[in-house]
């Protein structure tokens, strides 16, 4: 089966963070197709945009994905539903966001999946923790995210960790 090398984004700044982050990893590594192939460890980061709202937990994972990029963001909402989530504001608090970062690459502009995330490379809290797992990563129409000029100064380590069990 042919897979792509994936990189999927974290979030939540609601309830208990590190237990939806750790939720989001058990799922996704129990999904046919996907395996986990890196992870970051998890940050603790001022919210970006947004009404004002607590800090997030955020971090990053690689997969090697079989799915096709729609699937994996199907995927993603099923997990996100599975914690409850619920959509009232957009960039408003949340108990789990997943954002599909990059699917091998690929380029979209479809407004219900873009790839890359079109603001993935302006946000510290997706760049440093990949950064931490890709250092060499590349982002589509953006280069080495090594050179990408983002602001980390709100992304502090918080001594957390995602486990694999
Ligand atoms: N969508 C399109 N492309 C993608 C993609 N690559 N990955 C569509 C995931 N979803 C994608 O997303 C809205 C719609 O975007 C979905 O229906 C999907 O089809 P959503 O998750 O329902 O809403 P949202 O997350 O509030 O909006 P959005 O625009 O995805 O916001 P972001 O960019 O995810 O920002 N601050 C900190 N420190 N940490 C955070 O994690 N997150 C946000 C949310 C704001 N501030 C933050 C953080
Ligand atoms: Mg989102």
């Amino acid at each position: 089966m042919p897979t792509v090398n994936a990189v999927i984004a974290l979030g939540a700044n609601l309830g208990d963070r590190q237990a939806a982050l750790q939720g989001a990893l058990d799922g996704l590594r129990s999904t046919p197709g996907i395996e986990v192939i890196a992870i970051s460890s998890v940050y603790e980061t001022d919210p970006v945009g947004g009404p004002e709202q607590p800090d997030y937990a955020n971090a990053v994972i690689r997969v090697r994905s079989a799915l096709s990029a729609r699937e994996l963001l199907d995927r993603a909402h099923e997990l996100e539903s599975d914690w409850d989530r619920t959509r009232q504001e957009r960039w408003g608090p949340r108990t789990l966001d997943i954002d599909i970062i990059d699917v091998g690459g690929q380029v979209s502009d479809d407004p219900m999946l873009t790839l890359p995330h079109p603001r993935a490379h302006e946000r510290g809290f997706v760049i440093v923790p990949w950064l931490e797992i890709e250092p060499e990563a590349v982002l589509s129409g953006h280069g080495p995210i090594s050179a990408l000029a983002i602001d980390a100064s709100g992304v502090r380590g918080s001594g957390e960790g995602m486990s694999i069990r």
